[in-house]
C-alpha cells in the first residue's frame, strides 16, 4: 500500500507539508482545489503550482480528493453536458500534470452528515458524532447550521455556505429523483467520462455515502455490498473504481468489511482507513483506528487488503482531536489522531510483510 495525507493547501491548512514529511512512511499527499465549488473550471496553471509544490517537498500529488460533481449532473438536467464536459477538461488536465485518481462523491445536496462535530469521548478526545433520531427528526436546514458554526472557521468540502444557501430549492429539484434515477444519471456521466480516463489513465474512485442510508429522503446508492456491485457494473471498465472507505460503510453494521475488500479489491484504487462506533440506536461516534476501539476490524481490514496483494493509496480518514486540537483543526483532519492512525496501519502492515516473507522462505 502507498501511504497517503489528505492535504487542504498551502494557505488553508494549519500542518505543513514539513509535518506531514515527519510522519513515517507517508509518500503522497491528497489534494485538491477547494476553493473551486462543483462545476468550476480548474486553471492548468494552479493544477500545475500545486503539483509542483507538493513534489519539491518531496511528495506525490498523485491522488485528487475531491472534483465535485454539479447537482446538475447528479439531477440529470438539460445543463448536465455543459457541467460534464468541464469535468473532462478537469480530467484531462490533471491526467496531463500526472495524476493518477481521482475521489469523488454521487451523494445529493450534502456530502458526509454529522450532528456533532466535537462530542466528548470519556478520555475528554472529541470527534464527530452522528446522532440518528436527531437526523431523523429536524430538518435539512438545521444540520446545515450545525455543521457550519461548528467548523471552527475553517471550509469544509461539500458543505460550501454559498450552496447551502440555496437549500431549498435544491431539495425541490431532488424530489423526483430516486435511486433508479440517480444510477441512471450517474451511468450517463460514467458513459461519457470513462473512455477519456482510459486515454489520460486517470482512475475514478466513487466514495461510499456517509451515512450509508438515505438521509431526508434523499436517495443514496453506494451504501452496501450490493450497490457496489450494482454501480460496478454501470461501466465495466477498470477505471471506474472506488474509493474503499471503512468509517463511511462501517457505520452500518451490516456491511461486511473485509469480505467487502476481498470481492472488489481489484476495483479499489483508494483505501479511506478509519474505525466508528455503532450504538444500538444507530448512533454512531468516530474512533481511534485501533481495532478493539470501534466497530470495524481495522486488523482485519488490512489483513483482506495485504492478501489481495494491494498496491494502491491508503490514508487515513478522519481523525479524534486531541490535546486541545479541536480549537484549531478542520473537524475530522487533526494532525495527531491522523498521525497515530499512519502508525497503527503501518504497524500491522509490517508484520503482515514480515509473515510473508518468513512462509517464502
Ligand atoms: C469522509 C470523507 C468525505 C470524502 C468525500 C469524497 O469519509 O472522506 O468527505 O472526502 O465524500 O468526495
Ligand atoms: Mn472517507
Amino acid at each position: 500500500m502507498q501511504m497517503t495525507w489528505r492535504w487542504y493547501g498551502k494557505d488553508n491548512d494549519d500542518i505543513t507539508l514539513d509535518h506531514i514529511r515527519q510522519i513515517p512512511g507517508v509518500t503522497g499527499i491528497v489534494w485538491s482545489l477547494h476553493d473551486k465549488v462543483a462545476g468550476e473550471v480548474w486553471e492548468e496553471a494552479r493544477i500545475k503550482e500545486t503539483m509542483d509544490y507538493i513534489r519539491s517537498k518531496g511528495f506525490n500529488g498523485d491522488v485528487v480528493e475531491s472534483v465535485n460533481i454539479h447537482d446538475d449532473i447528479k439531477l440529470g438536467n438539460e445543463n448536465r453536458d455543459h457541467y460534464i464536459d468541464i469535468y473532462i477538461d478537469t480530467i484531462r488536465k490533471l491526467g496531463r500534470e500526472g495524476v493518477k485518481v481521482i475521489c469523488y462523491n454521487f451523494m445529493p445536496v450534502f456530502d458526509w452528515t454529522r450532528t456533532d462535530l466535537y462530542k466528548e469521548a470519556e478520555d475528554g478526545s472529541n470527534a464527530l458524532f452522528y446522532e440518528k433520531k436527531l437526523v431523523d427528526g429536524i430538518n435539512p436546514r438545521e444540520v446545515a447550521d450545525r455543521i457550519l458554526k461548528g467548523a471552527a472557521g475553517k471550509t469544509m468540502p461539500g458543505w460550501e455556505p454559498e450552496r447551502l444557501a440555496k437549500l431549498e430549492e435544491l431539495f425541490d429539484k431532488y424530489k423526483d429523483i430516486d435511486e433508479e434515477k440517480l444510477y441512471e444519471n450517474l451511468q450517463y456521466f460514467l458513459e461519457r467520462i470513462i473512455p477519456v480516463c482510459e486515454e489520460e489513465d486517470v482512475k475514478m474512485a466513487i466514495h461510499p455515502d456517509d451515512p450509508p442510508w438515505p438521509i431526508f429522503g434523499l436517495p443514496r446508492i453506494i451504501r452496501s455490498r450490493e450497490h457496489i456491485r450494482k454501480f460496478l457494473s454501470l461501466v465495466d471498465s477498470p477505471y471506474n473504481g472506488l474509493t474503499l472507505c471503512t468509517g463511511s460503510l462501517g457505520s452500518s453494521a451490516d456491511n461486511d468489511l473485509p469480505s467487502i475488500i476481498r470481492e472488489f479489491s481489484d476495483r479499489i484504487h483508494f483505501a479511506h482507513i478509519r474505525n466508528v462506533k455503532i450504538f444500538e440506536n444507530g448512533d454512531f461516534i468516530e474512533t481511534s483506528h485501533r481495532a478493539q476501539d470501534g466497530n470495524v476490524d481495522i486488523v482485519e481490514v488490512l489483513k483482506a487488503y495485504h492478501e489481495a496483494g494491494f498496491e494502491g493509496y491508503v490514508r487515513p480518514d478522519h481523525g479524534r482531536h486531541l490535546w486541545g486540537e479541536e480549537k484549531t483543526c478542520r473537524p475530522g483532519y487533526g494532525l495527531y489522531d491522523r498521525a497515530l492512525g499512519v502508525m497503527y496501519m503501518w504497524g500491522v502492515w509490517d508484520l503482515l510483510e514480515k509473515q510473508k516473507a518468513e512462509k517464502a522462505e
